[in-house]
């Protein structure tokens, strides 16, 4: 167990109770569900509070394990799971039983469901194929995709149908109730690069901006999903506020915003340090100005071989931001230096428990939402 617990459940309880009444803090969606809407108030709240450590797959497998019920390499370096766990969808449009890094995806709803009953939040990311020319999310051969899927597209009814798997994905999502568990979706990531189809150089502005709408109206007013709070999440190659808002789809269509970053080499310390600074702060702007929810989407550094990042890299690059979580990447079972957040015997190790410990970090048992414990 960890430190002071920040946010009880009794206060969370009022921070709903004030989400419906306050006009700032209302999902895009306007018919999103009421536990939709309160999540949304969290975090806001948490702004105040601390930042959330989120891990892509938390659950689904870590370092040398496979989907075992409840085993985290998190959990395993500090007791306690991350406030946030990201899955991914890519795949679902192919009717595929596991997604591209093969977790299946019976699984990952039951994750999801677990997720949400030990209190933690969940955040869902889409890497789907290219829908013109059948290859990857990274097949960029062609700048034709964007268009193809919009109404009045070669692709638009073919589109439709993932979006219908989208759909019954996200709505079997429910908690023990059988009410829809909310959701940070993410789709369309990076896109002011230029390595998945919907990147940057691979449609106009007006063609991004378009299939964004289209997104987010086919799910919540044709197929009536509600419970979903919109992650817009650049590169993290933007240098100003207007080139982070060119693609902007409206504040009518975003609830969070964010970009993802990461270091490449030791020798860039001091540059992730400042850089991360520099952007942030711009977000936390752009956040202001647009209402809009500052998070640090996915960050981090492959196989973590700096023994002290979390104290000396990522905290003071984020610490004096009022960001809602940052992500780290997955711990992937089949790729040995291709992880993220530490496990046992992992060089920062060490290093972790002590972020763990800092009162500004905020995982599971900070939230004041778990039941499980
Ligand atoms: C990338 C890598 C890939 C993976 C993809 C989607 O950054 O981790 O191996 O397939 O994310 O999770």
């Amino acid at each position: 167990m960890k430190k002071i617990v920040l946010l009880s459940a009794v206060m969370v309880a009022l921070v709903s109770c004030n989400a419906s009444r306050d006009n700032k803090v209302k999902p895009a969606d306007e018919n999103a569900t009421k536990e939709t809407k309160a999540l949304l108030a969290i975090l806001k709240e948490n702004l105040n509070r601390g930042i959330m450590f989120g891990h892509q797959d938390d659950l689904s497998y870590g370092r040398a394990w496979d989907y075992p019920n409840g085993e985290s390499d998190v959990k395993r370096v500090c007791s306690d799971y991350p406030a946030i766990t990201g899955i991914d969808m890519g795949h679902l449009e192919l009717d595929s039983l596991r997604n591209l890094d093969s977790v299946p995806f019976k699984y990952e709803i039951e994750i999801a469901k677990k997720v949400h009953a030990y209190g933690g939040l969940i955040t869902v990311s889409w890497h789907q194929n290219n829908p013109l020319t059948g290859g990857t999310a990274w097949d960029v051969t062609s700048d034709k995709v964007v268009e193809s899927i919009l109404p009045g597209g070669s692709q638009n009814e073919k589109y439709k149908q993932w979006l219908d798997k989208v759909a019954v994905f996200m709505s079997s999502l429910t908690d023990e109730n059988g009410k829809p568990i909310p959701v940070l979706f993410r789709p369309y990531h990076e896109h002011t690069g230029s390595w998945f189809w919907w990147g940057q150089k691979l449609c106009t502005t007006q063609q991004f901006i378009d299939m964004w709408r289209f997104t987010f109206d086919y799910l919540t007013k044709t197929k009536n999903i509600h419970n979903l709070l919109f992650a817009y999440s650049a590169s993290g190659d933007f240098k100003n506020a207007a080139e982070y808002l060119e693609r902007y789809p409206g504040n009518n269509y975003v609830d969070i915003i964010g970009f993802d970053y990461y270091q490449n080499s030791i020798a860039d310390k001091d540059k992730t340090i400042s850089e991360l600074n520099t952007k942030l702060s711009l977000l936390e702007t752009i956040g202001r100005e647009h209402n809009k929810i500052p998070a640090l989407t996915e960050v981090g550094f492959e196989s973590i071989p700096d023994p002290t990042w979390w104290t000396g890299t990522i905290w003071p690059a984020i610490k004096d931001h009022k960001i809602s979580w940052f992500l780290v990447w997955r711990n992937a079972h089949y790729r040995i230096d291709h992880f993220y957040a530490p496990y046992p015997g992992q060089k920062s190790e060490k290093d972790f428990i002590d972020f763990y410990n800092l009162p500004g970090s905020l995982f599971r048992n900070d939230l004041g939402l778990n039941k499980g414990k």
